[in-house]
């Protein structure tokens, strides 16, 4: 039995499993490893210059001859020249994050880009559909890093009836499971960080695995939720000290200090205590490093498992 749906034809992949466009950790080498078992890679462009993102491209080209994408962050200083340069690099697939991709729509379709755009509400869904997305990526809030209000069971059957085009789930998927129970919410397929982030191909600190690997159902932690912008982390000293300051009432600018650079700090140095250890609420599901081939075969295998479960419910008795 296959797991194929329209998102696999439309990407040109054989499972609809996405690797999450992940800043400074979803790099070539995940990327490819991912495309290579038959999944969708990306590569998270973050707040990189084009040319640095240009050489990640590259690398991923020579590591699979499969598609793979980027994920383009449009806060980044960058992401204009980000995108023009992958234009040039012919780039199949484009998820976007943190801002409204409409203005390019029509420059990324004359270069027979997909442009899948990651939103965590309907209305966004909605906006962003009139713009001409190929597919919408609803993520909830159980995921990692920067999240929206509504969590991923409630979000994907709202956006699903709201929009045509495909809805990637992403947010609290770590198997075939939760795959199979986005399917079941009328998704096309899912998008999956947190487990990637300990695959052996995927490039972070071991200190970064290692805390990923150690997180129970309750590590997880809501921090900057005061200043209308919410991140979820594995709960640290910095995470600590980041809720009691906005215990205090801290300014804006006084949070975005404290979280300055804290995501490379945790990704590079592997400062488990001092660096912002971004990962969803699946964290506690992670416990071993395996190859990406490994993951999405056990994925696919577990989907199976479940959709016969799940089949053998609906028999007549
Ligand atoms: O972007 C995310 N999640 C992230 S970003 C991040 S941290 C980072 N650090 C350094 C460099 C780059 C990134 C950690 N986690 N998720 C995608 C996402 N985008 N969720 C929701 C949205 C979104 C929000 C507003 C998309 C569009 C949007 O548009 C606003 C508007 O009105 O146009």
């Amino acid at each position: 039995m296959a797991i194929r749906t329209v998102l696999c034809d439309m990407l040109g992949i054989e499972y609809p499993i996405i690797q999450g466009g992940m800043a400074w950790v979803a790099t070539a080498e995940l990327a490819a490893a991912v495309s290579e078992a038959g999944g969708l890679g990306l590569i998270g462009a973050g707040n990189a210059p084009p040319e640095v993102v240009r050489e990640q491209v590259r690398k991923a080209r020579e590591l699979t001859s499969k598609p793979f994408g980027v994920n383009v962050y449009f806060l980044s200083p960058f992401a204009e020249q980000v995108l023009n340069m992958l234009v040039e690099e012919r780039v199949p697939v484009i998820t976007t994050g943190a801002g409204n991709p409409g203005k390019y729509i029509p420059k990324l379709k004359e270069a027979g880009i997909k442009v899948l755009s990651v939103v965590s509400s309907v209305n966004l869904a909605k906006r962003l559909e009139r713009a001409g997305v190929d597919a919408l990526v609803a993520e909830g809030m159980e995921c990692g890093g920067h999240i929206g209000e509504i969590a991923t069971f409630p979000l994907v059957p709202q956006i699903v009836d709201a929009v045509k085009v495909p809805v990637v789930a992403a947010g609290g998927i770590f198997d075939g499971r939760g795959l199979v129970a986005a399917l079941a919410l009328g998704a096309a397929g899912v998008q999956m960080g947190t487990r990637f982030v300990c695959a052996n191909e995927c490039t972070v600190h071991p200190n970064y695995k290692k805390a990923i690997l150690d997180a129970r159902d309750r590590s997880t932690v809501v921090t900057g939720a005061s200043t209308g912008h919410p991140v979820r982390v594995l709960n640290n000293k910095l995470a600590r000290r980041f809720l009691e300051v906005e215990k205090r009432g801290a300014s804006v600018a006084e949070l975005e200090a404290l979280g300055a650079g804290a995501l490379r700090r945790a990704v590079v140095e592997g400062d488990v205590e001092n660096g912002s250890l971004m990962a969803g609420q699946v964290a506690a599901m992670v416990t071993r490093e395996e190859s990406c081939a490994e993951m999405i075969a056990s994925i696919v295998k577990t989907a199976e498992e479940a959709l016969s479960r799940v089949a053998s419910f609906a028999l007549p008795s």
